[in-house]
């Protein structure tokens, strides 16, 4: 039991969510030192929202709102932590959501497609009884793909992804958007647009600026993308941590 007057509260809390979910068989033993990961840049960031991160969030909300195709990856740890924020993203965007999982096994795709769907999904793509879809570049079960989904996608958004398979996606011309807490990571660089923050609250605020764009014109929010330089915000992530300890900026 965790007191809401301590001082780690939320970041205790989503421990436990995450413990949590390894129990259950949603999350892989590697995704509770993933999220240890994180949580170190999280740590770092000062643990809310950035300048930054709502520029990227911005730039995201602008390209999936203009997407033919878009879809949203999902694996262990985004199940575990915003199951239903997925689906209230994807129900408003009319996005499709497709579980790719880095460890992949029978078992964890059928447990977290049933989480998806006690979520309110309606039709979750990537799970075993589909054909799929060789991603060029990729090998193994990382390479398999629902042919309707990621495969078709103009649009991506792969929060807390793997390097090839950034770097595959981004091969394909498909525009990446990832949601990673650590800039200096190779999907972080290789992705189109990089929200640098925490994904219990990215999410929310990309459903928020969904909410905000979603009756603006295509050019303006075809500006909105252009106008968004992945490299130059990811820099800026950097330079905000080492300002922050050396006490150069205000908290
Ligand atoms: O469920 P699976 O089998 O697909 O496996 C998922 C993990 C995350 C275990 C797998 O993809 C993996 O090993 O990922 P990496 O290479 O460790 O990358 C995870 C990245 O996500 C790291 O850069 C972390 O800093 C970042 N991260 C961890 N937790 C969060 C996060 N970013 C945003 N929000 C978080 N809560």
């Amino acid at each position: 039991m965790i007191h809401n007057d301590h001082p780690r509260y939320e970041s205790l809390k989503l421990r436990e969510k995450i413990v949590d979910a390894y129990k259950k068989g949603i999350l892989a033993e590697s995704g509770m030192i993933a999220h240890g990961r994180g949580e170190a840049f999280d740590y770092l960031l000062g643990e809310k929202k950035t300048v930054n991160s709502e520029k990227a969030v911005r730039a995201a909300a602008a390209a999936l709102i203009l997407a033919k195709n878009p879809v949203i990856s999902v694996n262990g740890n985004t199940v575990a932590l915003v199951p239903n924020e997925i689906v209230i993203l994807a129900d408003d965007l009319d996005a499709k959501i497709e579980i790719n999982l880095f460890h992949r096994t029978e078992k964890r795709v059928s447990i977290i497609e049933k989480v998806m769907n006690n979520a309110g999904a309606k039709n979750i793509l990537g799970t075993d009884h589909e054909e799929k879809a060789k991603i060029k570049g990729l090998e193994g079960p990382r390479a398999n793909s629902s042919r309707e989904g990621v495969y078709i996608a103009d649009v991506v958004l792969v929060p807390l992804e793997d390097g090839d398979r950034a770097e595959a996606l981004v091969k394909l011309d498909k525009l990446l958007i990832t949601i990673d807490l650590n800039p200096l990571s190779r999907t972080a660089k290789t992705a189109t647009i990089t929200i640098v923050d925490n994904i219990v609250r990215a999410i929310p605020n990309l459903i928020q600026a969904v909410h905000e764009l979603r009756n603006v014109d295509d050019p303006t929010l075809h500006q909105i993308v252009n106008d968004f330089n992945n490299q130059e915000n990811l820099d800026e992530s950097l330079k905000k941590i080492s300002d922050k300890h050396t006490g150069r900026v205000k908290p």
